[in-house]
């Protein structure tokens, strides 16, 4: 028997609650937009696209509404034991990965700050959402029930929908006045969610690689970089040539420029090496090139359009200093406006192409694996 006090709370949760279809639909869909905006995210680096950020955190909070009615609703399920069931272990370890992504979400933002080895909780954040795709995937095969049309009628739905969106946005905005007025590590982060390292040169900034991608150090003196594919003339330096040390260097530019991980940090350094249009121009670009790929010793890659590789530099220094190991000597690529993984390090090879290179995608997560 229920109690008074419990039928009226239950009652009073059912007036706010949309239909329970509606509500695992809408779990659905905001897990599959999370996953999306997040995996977009990585690649953003300019601050015009900050509605991006804006988008997966406040369809977050909106989760959290959500999670709050479905929760309501199967909680016996969880609690009696007489209705387990073995889909029910699926059930409880998606809910375990949804409450991980949430809770380390919702940490990040205030700017909790703690590392397990050199994963940060952004980290973990992503680790969770990747979890719980295929957890997702197997809860559904036995829960999947297809939508009726009149769980997504009416204008009482769609009130409640826009009122779970606002309350998403409020939430988010008090998040960012409370980080303001506490003063939390939270209130530093860039649009991308990343906080600060501060100080110049290579001991100011962590060292991120792949888990595999970790070369022996480069000789310097046994290592050349080489200008090919579409082009005149290849070329080849060796590091002398390019050494902005040396007064018999190529050309040496200076530049001031923020590398943004996606691990959750970001710097920003006085970077000195070679401008890339520079090689560029002394090879002779052919007239159907369009992309140039810089490839590290390691296989490492990425591609960028040939009008925003001319202003990327192929850096020697950081803050004054030699580049050391860890961040890519004897050189690395420095691409404004680009996400940290895509700052090749230890680039040997530079190559002019007509078309963009999609393998990279998958090449990035697994150089270095023999
Ligand atoms: N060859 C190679 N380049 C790489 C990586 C890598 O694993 N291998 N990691 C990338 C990532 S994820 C980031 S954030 C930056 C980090 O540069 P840093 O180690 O100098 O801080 O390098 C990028 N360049
Ligand atoms: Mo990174």
């Amino acid at each position: 028997m229920e109690t008074e006090e419990a039928s009226l709370a239950r009652r009073a949760a059912d007036a706010v609650s949309p239909p329970p279809r509606l509500v695992d639909w809408s779990l659905l869909a905001v897990v599959v937009l999370e996953v999306v905006t997040g995996f977009v995210s990585f690649t953003v680096g300019s601050p015009s696209g900050w509605p991006l950020f804006w988008l997966h955190r406040i369809l977050g909070l909106t989760f959290v509404a959500l999670l709050g009615f479905k929760l309501a609703r199967v909680r016996h399920r969880l609690t009696r034991p007489s209705e387990w069931r073995a889909s029910t272990a699926v059930s409880v370890l998606t809910l375990l990965a949804t409450l991980g992504a949430l809770a380390t979400g919702i940490a990040w933002v205030f700017g909790l700050d703690v590392r397990l080895a050199y994963w940060t909780l952004l980290s973990v954040h992503v680790g969770f959402g990747l979890v719980l795709v295929p957890l997702l995937a197997w809860h559904l095969r036995s829960r999947f029930r297809l939508p009726r049309r009149r769980d997504f009628e009416g204008r009482r739905t769609t009130l409640r929908y826009a009122g779970l969106l606002l309350g998403g946005a409020v939430a988010y905005r008090s998040q960012e006045l409370t980080n303001r007025v506490l003063d939390t590590p939270g209130r530093d982060r860039r649009f991308t969610g990343s906080q600060p390292r501060e100080g110049s040169g290579n001991g100011s900034f962590p060292v991120t690689s792949w888990v595999a991608d970790d070369p022996d150090p480069v000789d310097r003196s046994a290592w050349t970089l080489t200008v090919a594919g579409e082009v005149e003339t290849p070329l080849e330096y060796g590091y002398d040539a390019l050494d902005p040390e040396r007064s018999e260097a190529v050309s040496t530019a200076d530049k001031e420029a923020l590398l943004d991980c996606t691990s959750g940090w970001y710097t920003v350094q006085r970077w000195r090496g070679v401008r890339v249009g520079d090689l560029l121009d002394a090879a002779g670009v052919r007239g159907d090139a369009r992309f140039v790929r810089f490839v590290s010793v390691t296989g490492y890659r990425w591609s960028l359009p040939v009008d925003e590789a001319r202003d990327a530099l192929l850096a020697t220094h950081v803050g004054e200093e030699r580049l050391s190991h860890g961040h890519g000597a004897p050189i690395r690529l420095v691409a404004p406006g680009r996400r940290g993984f895509q700052w090749v390090k230890w680039v040997e090879r530079v190559e002019v192409r007509r078309r963009n290179d999609p393998a990279q995608w998958l090449v990035t997560l697994v150089s270095g694996f023999e």
